[in-house]
């Protein structure tokens, strides 16, 4: 390492395991912060030190930017990573880091500042060729008539999503145009209330679309390289549940095709970090909707069929190091499967915190466990239910989902509800198993379930 000797890890539990877990096979120091609840996370007790930085609430504690500073500063950290959720994707926060004289482990703020403004963002993406979705091509103006022909010209059904929004919060379909005028008001008071953004822009609403992402890593000395897709569509309420790499049906040239626009459009925003293309697929089209310029739940699917470290990539780029491979030996090998356990009733998904009773964890070639729960570890109710991500990888997607099937059987958590249950059944799923599912496919699953 250059300049990265210790880093403070500004997050909590199965990530900041994960993110602790690189830094030692790195030989980096690493700092832990925790909120009062979460005094006995696994991480917190394997970190060289720890640092309570406030309540249980994350707006005291992991949301907390000058408590996560100071902490930097008493500790004589070198670096911060954000993780995923919380501050990860605040502008503020890693420019409010470098500024203070710490590295931020992540992407430019000025690159965070634009991908969180999907109007910024979409416009940024097509200066370089990186394939929209038909649309408004900017905000929408007040001149009603305006938005009328822009609806009529793109053909409906459209969608109204807000630039400050992202994540399926603040989104209307309109299917006929004597609903258009009400429903951009709408949306536009909406967007002011939850994002403090106003400004709405328009697109043609795909209706039956798979979610499918391009992981990149780009590093300061203007290399950028992608690392594949990854098929995120098996979703409840935009929550994903089981994510996959790589996406059933992809070709090698198809992937590398949208890969390197993604790649390219990296280096022309003079991107550095990891990253991630969110695209719909639809008709076998991919069309950009948003970028994440964060590590992602579900980057150990893409480390499986890469055998690349992304947690470890971020690091050695914050480092100030040249990208120690080039594309050409990015090599897709097998397939890899991803189930999140979440600490909830499968029945009617609401969370289930408590103490863990028992816990027997799976194992075995090609099975992979990123979780911090322990036997005896209380699950607190302050923080997202997700207590866990159960990786698979084989040759083929049937060995990976066999493999998976067997894990989630050999699991046990008790104490607390899980969704293993589901989980399992997912797996055995008829439409699960052909693959190429669609958005909308798991909530059918689900009421026709219920429905028995
Ligand atoms: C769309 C769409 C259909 N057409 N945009 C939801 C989350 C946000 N990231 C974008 N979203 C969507 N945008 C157009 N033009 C459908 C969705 C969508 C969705 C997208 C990805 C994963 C799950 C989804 C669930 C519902 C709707």
């Amino acid at each position: 390492m250059n300049k990265i000797n210790k880093v403070l890890i500004a997050n909590r539990g199965e990530i900041a395991l994960r993110i602790l877990r690189a830094c030692k096979e790195l030989g980096i120091k690493t700092v832990a912060v925790y909120s009062t609840a979460d005094k006995s996370l696994k991480h917190v007790r394997l970190a060289d030190e720890a640092v309570c930085i406030g309540p249980h609430s994350s707006a005291q504690s992991y949301l907390n930017i000058p408590a996560l500073i100071a902490a930097a500063e008493v500790t004589h950290a070198d670096a911060i990573h954000p993780g995923y959720g919380f501050l990860s994707e605040s502008a503020d926060f890693a420019q409010r880091v470098e500024e203070s004289g710490f590295i931020f482990i992540g992407p430019r703020a000025e690159n965070i500042r634009v991908m969180g403004d999907k109007v910024a963002a979409i416009e940024a993406m097509q200066g370089s060729s990186v394939p929209c979705v038909p649309g408004s091509d900017g905000g929408l103006s007040t001149d009603d008539n305006k938005n009328i022909a822009i609806a009529n010209k793109i053909g409906l059904p459209i969608i109204i999503k807000a630039s400050g929004g992202g994540g399926g919060r603040g989104m209307h379909v309109v299917e006929k145009i004597a609903d258009l005028l009400t429903a951009i008001e709408l949306a536009k008071t909406e967007a002011l209330s939850f994002f403090g953004n106003a400004e709405v822009y328009m697109e043609k609403f795909l209706t039956t679309p798979r979610h499918i992402e391009i992981q990149i890593l780009a590093d300061e000395h203007g290399n950028a390289v992608h690392l594949g897709e990854r098929d995120c569509s098996m979703q409840r309420r935009h929550q994903k549940v089981v994510e996959e790499a790589p996406a059933p049906g992809i070709t090698p040239e198809l992937r590398n095709k949208i890969g390197k626009v993604c790649a390219d459009a990296c280096k022309a925003i003079n991107y550095r970090g990891a990253g991630t293309f969110e695209f719909l697929f639809e008709s076998n089209e991919f069309y950009f909707i948003e970028m994440n310029t964060r590590i992602q739940v579900e980057h150990p699917v893409t480390e499986m069929i890469t055998g690349i470290d992304i947690v470890r990539e971020q690091i050695c780029i914050a480092d100030g190091q040249v990208l120690s491979f080039t594309q050409n030996d990015v090599k897709i090998r097998g397939h890899a499967v991803e189930c999140r356990i979440n600490a909830e009733d499968p029945n009617n998904f609401m969370p289930s915190p408590g103490k863990i009773t028992q816990y027997h964890v799976a194992g075995g070639l090609g099975v992979r466990v990123d979780s911090h729960i322990y036997n005896g570890y209380t699950v607190p109710p302050h923080y997202d239910s997700m207590v866990g991500k159960l990786i698979t990888f084989s040759d083929t997607r049937l060995g990976a989902i066999i493999k998976m099937q067997n894990a989630l059987d050999e699991m046990v958590i008790d104490g607390i509800k899980t969704n293993i249950p589901l989980q399992a059944r997912i797996m055995r799923d008829e439409t699960f198993r052909k693959g190429g599912m669609n958005i909308h496919y798991l909530e059918k699953m689900l009421g026709a379930l219920n429905a028995i």
